[in-house]
């Protein structure tokens, strides 16, 4: 039996376990990120990650952090000195749910919270306005797939991406277009963002310029869902190939939806479609898109299968895209962290400039911008709904 004083003492205890439970959940922030709160054997050093982990490319966020998470913990499990103590990195990650102003909050947040740099924003149109806050605080930013050029052309010291731009990625979508499918009329769809208007913008100017002619240029959002509207009008001008700058849950509807109204012409993407998921959303009608890759492709990395394993056993998923990148960008900080032989983030920025890294990704070293020396555009299409390689472009 149990008596009245056994009772309210395992009341009690129950209380202080439950509160305890909820104090820990409450440190390890909304992403339930234990690593955040564990106890750490060392001295703490943090690591901030943004993208968006909400809205409707959360699965690429999720990708993305996903990357940045496997290299931390492998380096944590490898052992971290520097300057003789023992290093523990902890992974901060935030959820920018793709908007602007979100993306100054959580970065401002991530400042306060000391990190000694980040990984981050995954979206062009969150990473530009994010670098301002990253520069006035002194914290290196890598972006692991904003492609727009914009985000590197600002003066900043602390702005730093491991993908090729869309200057680069916009011409080459264009000269497959009009060299390689021939192609001698083409309609244009943006998403508004400032990835997606200026991926198209520069796939337009070199179109143009090959010669192929533009017969509609249209722009949508990137939470649109019906796009009936747009390809009933484009249906009409019979293009040979319609050019999206958008990302896949955008871009997969699309296609789907193109197919459904009996338009024959090949759909072409660039990188924020150019995703695993895209199978799925676009279902049969993926077999019409080819898309562009602002880097490697991981059938191509020396250690691609080897990445993609490790990251199947860890999240019991497949990389989308971009979780390669996050995962070098992880590694090119705290390549920096060595060489400088400190976690101050005046420290890191000197050496910044300098990196010079065999990744996973390739070979990582960047010009007097942030950008990569040695740019990579992949394009692909799709067999059995199967991302497939089709070119390499080295930039
Ligand atoms: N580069 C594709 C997705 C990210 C962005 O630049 O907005």
């Amino acid at each position: 039996m149990i008596n009245s004083r056994t009772s309210k003492v395992s009341f009690v205890k129950t209380a202080i376990a439950l509160s305890a439970t909820a104090l820990l959940l409450a440190a390890c922030g909304k992403g339930g990120d234990k690593s955040a709160a564990a106890p750490v054997d060392g001295i703490e050093v943090k690591i901030g990650h943004v993208a968006p982990l909400t809205g409707p490319i959360a699965h690429l966020g999720k990708d993305n952090e996903n990357g940045a998470r496997l290299a931390l913990e492998e380096i944590n499990k490898a052992g971290l000195t520097i300057d003789g103590k023992k290093v523990v990195l902890t992974l901060v990650p935030e959820d920018d749910a793709e908007d602007p102003k979100t993306a100054t909050q959580v970065a401002q947040k991530l400042v306060d919270a000391k990190v000694v740099g980040v990984v981050g924003h995954l979206n062009s149109g969150t990473s530009i306005p994010a670098s301002k806050i990253y520069s006035d605080a002194g914290i290196t930013q890598i972006s692991p797939s904003a492609t727009n050029p914009d985000y590197t052309k600002q003066g900043f010291k602390t702005t730093y991406r491991l993908v090729a731009t869309d200057a680069q990625q916009g011409p080459a979508l264009a000269n497959y277009v009009s060299k390689t499918l021939n192609a001698k009329t083409v309609a244009i769809i943006d998403d508004s963002t400032q990835y997606g208007k200026g991926l198209a913008d520069e796939f337009e100017k070199t179109v143009k310029a090959s010669g192929v002619k533009v017969v509609t240029r249209e722009a949508s959002n990137n939470k649109a869902t019906d796009f009936k509207a747009i390809l009933t009008k484009i249906k009409g001008s019979k293009p040979d190939v319609i050019m999206y700058g958008g990302m896949d849950a955008t871009g997969g509807p699309l296609t789907k939806q193109a197919a459904e109204l009996g338009i024959k012409a090949k759909i072409v993407g660039g990188d924020g479609m150019c995703t695993e998921k895209l199978a799925e959303l676009a279902g049969d009608a993926v077999v019409n898109v080819t898309c562009s890759e602002a880097g490697k492709a991981l059938s191509k990395m020396a250690q691609g299968a080897d990445f993609q394993k490790r990251y199947k056993e860890r999240f019991n998923s497949d990389v989308q895209i971009y979780a390669p990148f996050t995962y070098d960008a992880v590694y090119v900080l705290v390549d920096a962290m060595k060489r400088a032989n400190s976690t101050d983030p005046a420290k890191i920025l000197v050496v910044m400039p300098d990196t010079k890294m065999n990744g996973l990704v390739g070979n990582i070293a960047f010009d007097s911008k942030g950008d990569m020396k040695e740019g990579v555009i992949t394009l692909y299409d799709f067999k059995d709904k199967k991302k497939t390689v089709l070119d390499v472009i080295n930039m």
